[in-house]
């Protein structure tokens, strides 16, 4: 996550599925923000999605122009070297927690984090 300048931020992940079975990212929630929603990119304009498919033996990427996370109404400010902490939620994998580290301001994943 780049650190926020304002009360919205975007969140970067890279998500690996090692299983046979695919899976989709329905929501994700944080306890740091009052709403959090799954953006892709399409074109230049972003659009939320209902849910993003991660596939079996595959990956879920979310990068810089591409799909990201988006945090509004964040609750407080996250700086650079503090993690938020995120679940995620799976169709059939259930909640999956993480921690995404805060980076500066000016971040551009390329590859997801
Ligand atoms: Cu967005």
């Amino acid at each position: 996550m780049p650190q926020p300048v304002s009360d919205m931020a975007a969140g970067f992940l890279t998500i690996t599925n090692d299983g046979g079975t695919a899976d989709k990212l329905t929501s994700v929630t944080s306890d740091a923000a009052g709403s959090v929603t799954l953006h892709r990119t399409v074109g230049t304009s972003m659009q939320e999605a209902a849910s993003l498919d991660v596939p079996a033996h595959g990956r879920l990427v979310f990068k810089s122009g591409g799909n990201h996370l988006m945090f509004e109404m964040l609750k407080r400010k996250p700086k650079q070297g503090d993690t938020v902490d995120v679940e995620l939620h799976f169709a059939e994998s259930g909640t999956v927690k993480v921690a995404i580290p805060v980076e500066s301001a000016t971040y551009q994943p390329a590859t997801g984090h």
